[in-house]
């Protein structure tokens, strides 16, 4: 499948510039917040993707692919398949236009290149034209071929990726969606069927030319793509709490053996028990979701399974609002002491106040 680099480690300290700026994000793109991002101070943060690493790799890869592959950080909900340190896996490939001596040359290595790669069995959807001049349009500086060939090597390379991890008796459902990153255009995600669910496993498109220019690659086409690597594996193992990834209890980690693929037989859970917590919100007393999730994380950990909003209400006399959150403590390692339970609820409450003013119901 051609000459891939593997970049396996980054430190995860990386400026805005890598992770934001280079990449196109619009100033005031969300996922530039604070509720949304750690950072360490105002030019610096843990990255939220392998993407921050992207111009640095397409500097430095001697190969015209690498991948990337690393732990990210967001600021995120908390439930089953959110936790806010996680992996991905970023892929790049590359055609230097001056390698060829015309045009038409570099339409056949794109041909070929496609053919070449490995079939697969699977029963792909993909009902979209390979660019929609407004819902996803293609970069003035590639023809309508060019971007199509480079889509349909990039699909069927993805297409590859996901056959090798989800080896099934009936063939695999896949299908393509139209998709938006600011640094690729067009873009895609690929989801796959996967117990009764479409489930998003991989974002991609074709390459951007401003990054590319950054890169020093001002005369190149080509594609990129992200994908989850802690999602992929909840599936493939059948695991049903992403947690379980951190759990120290040896019945977890010796139920798997490298190079084997079995699935996850669930082992006595230990109880859990909710409680809930309610507050008054005004308009210069308010919170953002994730300030919450990360207030129940610091106190509690992953003593917590899920942060859920259940009600929410307006005071019609005084128009006030109101906030009710239930929070799921569950440990995957002992069971949980009611009084114990009690105090960490009691310092979220307390935080609550103390740090953003609310009055607590
Ligand atoms: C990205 O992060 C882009 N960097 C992907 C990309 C790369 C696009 C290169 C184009 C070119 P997204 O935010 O959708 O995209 O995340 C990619 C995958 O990470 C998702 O499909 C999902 O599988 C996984 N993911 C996202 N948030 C979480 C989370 N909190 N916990 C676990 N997995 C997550
Ligand atoms: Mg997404």
């Amino acid at each position: 499948m051609g000459n891939y680099t593997f970049f396996n480690d980054f430190e995860p300290f990386v400026t805005k510039y890598e992770n934001f700026d280079a990449l196109g994000f619009p100033e005031d793109h969300p996922g530039r917040s604070k509720s949304d991002t750690y950072y360490l101070n105002s030019d610096s943060l843990l990255r939220t993707h392998t993407s921050a690493h992207e111009v640095e790799c397409f500097q430095t890869s001697k190969t015209a692919g690498y991948l990337i592959s690393a732990d990210v950080y967001r600021r995120d909900e908390i439930d089953k398949t959110h936790y806010p340190v996680f992996h991905q896996m970023e892929g790049a490939r590359i055609w230097k236009k001056s390698d060829f001596s015309s045009q038409e040359e570099l339409i056949n290595q794109l041909e070929k290149d496609i053919e070449s790669l490995p079939k697969t069995n699977m029963i792909v959807e993909d009902p979209n034209p390979p660019f929609h001049e407004e819902r996803n349009p293609k970069q003035d500086h590639m023809t309508d071929r060019e971007t199509d060939l480079v889509a349909q090597h990039l699909k069927r390379t993805i297409e590859i990726l996901v056959s090798q991890v989800f080896q099934t008796d009936e063939p695999l459902r896949v299908r393509w969606v139209e998709a938006y990153f600011p640094w690729t255009a067009p873009s895609w995600e690929i989801e796959v069927w996967w117990e009764n669910e479409w489930l998003e496993c991989c974002g991609c498109g074709v390459v951007r030319k401003p990054v590319l220019d950054t890169s020093g690659l001002d005369d190149t086409i080509g594609w990129a793509f992200g994908v989850g690597l802690d999602r992929l594996a909840m599936l493939l193992f059948g695991i049903p709490d992403i947690r379980l990834f951190w759990t120290l209890d040896p019945r977890f980690k010796s139920q798997f053996m490298e190079g084997q693929i079995s699935k996850f037989k669930p082992y006595s859970k230990y109880p859990g028990t909710m409680r809930d917590v309610s507050y008054w919100i005004n308009e210069d007393r308010s919170i953002h979701e994730n300030d919450l999730m990360e207030i129940v994380r610091n106190t509690a950990g992953d003593l917590v399974e899920s942060v859920k909003l259940i009600d929410e209400f307006v005071q019609p006399k005084t128009g006030r609002k109101s906030q009710c959150y239930r929070i799921h403590y569950q440990s995957m390692e002992r069971s949980l002491t009611n009084e114990e339970i009690n105090r960490y609820n009691d310092e979220v409450r307390d935080t609550l106040v103390k740090d953003f003013g609310l009055e607590l119901r």
